[in-house]
């Protein structure tokens, strides 16, 4: 799906601000609440995760449907045009309707979805919009979950992932108009041919007759066009994007009156003798896998908290990251094409292993990952749809270099190869120019693993010298070099990219005897680690666990959340910081960006 542009044909209004806001009391549905205005609302503020916003923990804890609304006033619109009502994400399943009519529904909690609501509204009038947010998972969602009841008949939401499952409204909301005949979506693959680059597009508009293109530099100035909605266009003496240097074009697509402005970089990304090359030169991954999270907004999408990120990661001297757990707001994929960051753009599987999960209730179906009561073919042909319109969503961006298909799932396993083997196709016809992955969890060793040849390139969490073998590096050092050695014999000629790995870290817990949970200790854990990349040409990448301190579910081994941060949850320097910033600015400046 096409992000929202503006051009002379598409006008967009943001319908973020504070809305009203209802839990459900489990008659929502049955009484209509869409019907009338919601009759004990209080005010909450979009985009935002709706839990810690008030102090109630009634809100923090919720299971089930919230109801959000406000009305809307629907500007005019010239002959012809329609209305699009477009959001960014409602996590996880959201259902919409235009006064008493439901326009939309869409499960998954982390992609747009949009209705035309042309029909249902009158210019000049207000109409009352009223969104229904489910935060249930169940077996056949990505991820998957369930929801289960305690002894005390509480309901409870049960996921496989240590973040705390946030819901809400978490992207923006948007009204915008486009022609009756408009651009839907737009492919852009670019090459390289000496100096000039090569941009292989192809355009859907419903309906228009006359489809051109034209390709703009970064200053706006015309530099190639062409006819038609699918073609080569040679850009001469191309500006190529490249880490570091987020140089953008944009194409800016004509279908009979609709001008669609796709931005985009010419680069090319490709695999060889264990490297990733972008443009032809290997590329090392440096930075952190990720999360959405912050105090009071949780994963609501914020664009000072966004640069503000940006800043940190590039004070430290990172170039990369990954989208851990879950494709990220847009907008953070926008900024990381202009800041010529590298990314890792993660699915939102998280989560299917049930092998290493207690299950708060206890009732995990036989901890059977792959069984007609947990992870079934209706869960794989779910995220083979989410897999395709993820890349749908995200095909267009430079900074994008690898698509991981999941976090962490059993993949040692006859059951999980006959799961991944269709799914890792589905990446491949969606988009045929970018290495397929998926990330690797510790028990899935090589000499277990069976899915690893599915894939084109070895992703990795590791926990040595914390989850296994705690406080014990020289150990824990000795296993990951024997590990790195099998993963060698097993993948020949692939890239080995360290995904996860660090200590949950106290700041200000200082310790002469550098044990765990002190600063100290995660000095010496993420030195370990990189003592033993730097002896590997194989490993090309190193992205820690994790950028910031976040929220998780409550948990014996989370001490106001999962503390793996190199920075706290406010984005303050713990001491292995500035030891990693060493590291990274001297590699930046050895290897380029
Ligand atoms: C992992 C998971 C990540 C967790 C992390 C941890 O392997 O991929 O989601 O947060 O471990 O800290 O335990």
């Amino acid at each position: 799906m096409l992000s929202v542009r503006s051009s002379v044909s598409r006008t967009a209004l943001c319908l973020d601000g504070v809305w009203q806001f209802q839990l459900d009391d489990g008659t929502g549905l049955k009484e209509g609440w869409y019907a009338r205005s919601l009759t004990d609302p209080r005010p909450m503020p979009v985009p935002a995760s709706y839990n810690e916003i008030t102090t109630d923990m009634e809100v923090y804890d919720h299971v089930g449907l919230a109801w959000y609304q406000r009305d809307v006033l629907v500007p005019h619109l010239r002959d012809g045009e329609r209305l699009i009502l477009r959001f960014g994400s409602v996590t996880h399943h959201g259902r919409v309707w235009v006064d008493e009519t439901e326009v939309a529904y869409h499960e998954g909690g982390y992609l747009p979805f949009e209705a035309d609501i042309t029909d249902h509204v009158t210019p000049g009038e207000t109409f009352r919009l009223t969104v229904a947010v489910d935060n249930e998972l169940r077996w056949d969602t990505i991820p998957v979950g369930y929801t289960g009841t305690d002894a005390l008949g509480q309901k409870r939401r049960n996921y496989f992932f240590d973040f705390f499952s946030y819901a809400g409204i978490h992207r923006s909301v948007v009204l915008y108009t486009r022609p009756a005949h408009a651009v839907t979506d737009v492919t852009i693959v670019t090459d390289i041919s000496g100096a000039n680059g090569l941009l292989t597009y192809s355009v859907e508009a419903p309906g228009a007759s006359d489809i051109h293109v034209r390709v703009l530099d970064a200053a706006g100035c015309e530099v190639a066009r062409a006819e038609g909605a699918e073609g080569t266009i040679t850009v001469e003496d191309a500006h190529l994007w490249a880490p570091g240097k987020g140089y953008l074009y944009t194409l800016e697509v004509h279908a009979d009156d609709d001008v669609y402005p796709q931005p985009f970089g010419i680069r090319t990304v490709a695999i060889e003798d264990s490297q990733l090359l972008i443009n032809g030169t290997p590329f090392y991954f440096r930075g952190y896998g990720r999360h959405e999270d912050n105090i009071v907004r949780g994963k609501g999408h914020d664009n000072v908290l966004m640069v503000h990120d940006f800043e940190v990661m590039k004070w430290q001297g990172a170039n990369s990251f990954r989208t851990s757990h879950y494709p990220y707001a847009e907008e953070v994929l926008d900024y990381a094409d202009r800041e010529g960051f590298v990314v890792i753009d993660e699915t939102a599987a998280v989560g299917l292993n049930l092998s290493m999960w207690p299950g708060e209730l206890g009732d995990v179906p036989g901890k059977v990952t792959f069984s007609p009561d947990t992870v079934t073919e209706a869960t794989q042909k779910t995220h083979a749809d989410h897999i395709r319109e993820f890349i749908a969503r995200d095909k267009n961006h430079p900074s994008v270099v690898i698509w991981s298909i999941a976090n962490e799932p059993e993949s040692e396993t006859e059951a999980a190869r006959d799961y991944f083997a269709p799914l890792a196709q589905v990446a491949r016809e969606a988009d045929p120019t970018r290495p397929v992955g998926y990330v690797n969890v510790a028990m899935a060793t090589p000499d277990v693993e069976k899915c690893a040849d599915l894939f084109d390139v070895v992703m990795l969490n590791r926990y040595n010298g914390w989850y296994t073998d705690t406080g014990n590096l020289a150990l824990g050092e000795k296993k990951l070099r024997d590990e790195i050695d099998g993963w060698i014999k097993l993948c020949p000629g692939k890239p080995i990219i360290f995904t996860e790995y660090g200590p949950d870290t106290l700041d200000g817990l200082r310790d002469y005897q550098r044990r765990p949970w002190s600063e100290e200790y995660q000095i010496d854990m993420l030195g370990m680690f990189h003592r033993v990349f730097d002896d590997y040409p194989q490993v090309v990448g190193e992205q820690m666990w994790n950028f910031a301190d976040f929220r998780t579910i409550p948990g014996i081994i989370r001490v106001g959340g999962n503390r793996k941060g190199m920075f706290t949850r406010d984005r303050l320097p713990k001491a292995a910081a500035y030891v990693v910033r060493d590291r990274w600015l001297a590699m930046r400046e050895r290897l380029g960006f």
